[in-house]
């Protein structure tokens, strides 16, 4: 067979890319070499649909030890009684917690897309605003800080049968207990999307959600920094108070309508080499140097929030507590749209972002989120993160000079130099 040589340079084109750039999306990560070669493995031409010990297909017993592996780091890491690694994806995850607890037409509640929500929280353009009847949170204007009486009040008039919590752009930490007290008051069920924190929480580095929460889910390429997937996890598994019943109307524990939610209810074969990958990726948390990892990126946030205001930019809630800041850009007459694409030119990578309040529409946004969990990996420590902020002014402090900007690029390249990624692949 010919090596299919347009997708390979495009491939390496695309390593370079992340070579030579600034990569502050706050959702993304660099996964270890060994983690991205499980992914390239044969476990990918296998059909394994089930679980381990109880599939439809023949000769999975190697991917049963290799998905049992998976689920016992995964449970080791969180504390869980049980973990679900099969989800393609974090909306998957979401998806099949929807399925196994919420019925179509019942009401749900979760914090507003606009505010720094999710778009599977209950955003009408998804799955999880068109089935289910989608109530929202948002944000204190003054503070910018998750308005928990808010909250509570929707809560006790709509009575939710679930409430969500979590957030894609959200930069402080979550009163989960709070939350939780009010879930009990109406008889909710309480469902954290850790996708974005997930990492510091491993590390005890943030509020523990398991502690309040009934299910939590998350993704694993974040700042967990294993392969693009989803994961569902239980602390305490529970025969479910709501009477939920399987489809064919019997009872179940709350993992059992998990595990059925994801196979077969909206997944078919599992990714096996994907979950290969994740099992490396959380054989690395479980290890001392992802508690340093997870302590770097706290500290860098802090010093880049710092530098940031101290050019005067304005910080949605002032600051973070996370690996993540949002930063409202009307104060230095920019779009985030603008900000975004100047960006891009000087090969520094950050999204445009709705703020709290926004007057923008999501295609332009007033805002730009900031997140350091990729550059943490290259290798950056506290005063890289002012040289960072000091690229990105000037910057957007000079948006219509492009040989500027083109000057600024090769100063990235160089800046970037510093810090390989994946040397090994030449
Ligand atoms: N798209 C992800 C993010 O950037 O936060 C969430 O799914």
């Amino acid at each position: 067979m010919q090596k299919d040589t347009q997708i390979f340079s495009l491939i390496n084109k695309e390593l370079e890319r992340q070579r030579n750039g600034i990569e502050l999306i706050a959702s993304e990560n660099f996964t270890s070499l060994q983690t991205m070669q499980a992914m390239g493995t044969v476990p990918t031409n296998k059909y394994a649909e089930g679980y381990p010990g109880k599939r439809y297909y023949g000769g999975c017993e190697v991917v049963d030890e290799i998905e049992t592996t998976a689920i016992e780091r995964l449970k080791k890491i969180f504390n869980a009684s049980w973990a679900n690694v099969q989800p393609h994806s974090g909306a998957q995850a979401n998806g099949a917690v929807f399925l196994a607890c919420v019925k179509p037409g019942e009401k749900v509640l979760g914090l507003d897309l606009s505010m720094g929500g999710h778009l599977t929280h209950g955003s009408p353009a998804n799955f999880s605003g068109k089935t289910y009847q989608a109530l929202f949170y948002g944000v204190k204007k003054e503070t910018g800080t998750v308005d928990y009486d808010q909250l509570e009040a929707t809560a006790i008039k709509e009575k939710p049968k679930m409430i969500i919590c979590g957030a894609s752009a959200y930069s402080r930490d979550w009163d989960y207990k709070r939350i939780r007290e009010v879930a009990d008051k109406i008889g909710a069920i309480l469902f954290a999307d850790i996708a974005h924190p997930a990492g510091l929480i491993a590390k005890g580095l943030l509020n523990d959600p398991f502690e309040h929460c009934h299910i939590v889910t998350s993704t694993t390429h974040k700042t967990l920094r294993g392969p693009r997937g989803g994961i569902i996890m239980l602390r305490h598994d529970f025969e479910n108070p709501w009477g939920i019943k399987d489809p064919k109307g019997n009872t179940r524990t709350m993992s059992q309508l998990l595990d059925l939610a994801v196979f077969p209810g909206t997944q078919g074969g599992p990714l096996e080499h994907v979950i290969a990958a994740k099992a490396v990726s959380f054989g690395e948390i479980l290890s001392d140097d992802f508690t340093a990892y997870g302590k770097q990126i706290m500290s860098n946030a802090q010093a880049m929030a710092k530098a940031f205001v101290a050019k005067g930019y304005n910080l949605i809630s002032g600051g973070t507590d996370n690996h993540l800041m949002l930063i409202d850009l009307r104060n230095k007459n920019l779009t985030g749209k603008k900000a975004q694409e100047t960006l891009d030119k000087a090969h520094i990578t950050l999204n445009k972002n709705a703020v709290p309040f926004d007057d923008k529409s999501p295609f332009v946004t007033s805002g730009i989120r900031v997140g350091v969990p990729a550059v943490t990996t290259r290798g950056m420590k506290e005063t890289h993160m002012q040289t960072v902020v000091d690229l990105i002014d000037k910057v957007l402090m000079n948006t219509e000079d492009e040989a500027l900007i083109s000057g600024i690029k090769n100063d990235v390249k160089e800046f970037m130099k510093q810090f390989p990624l994946y040397p090994e692949l030449g």
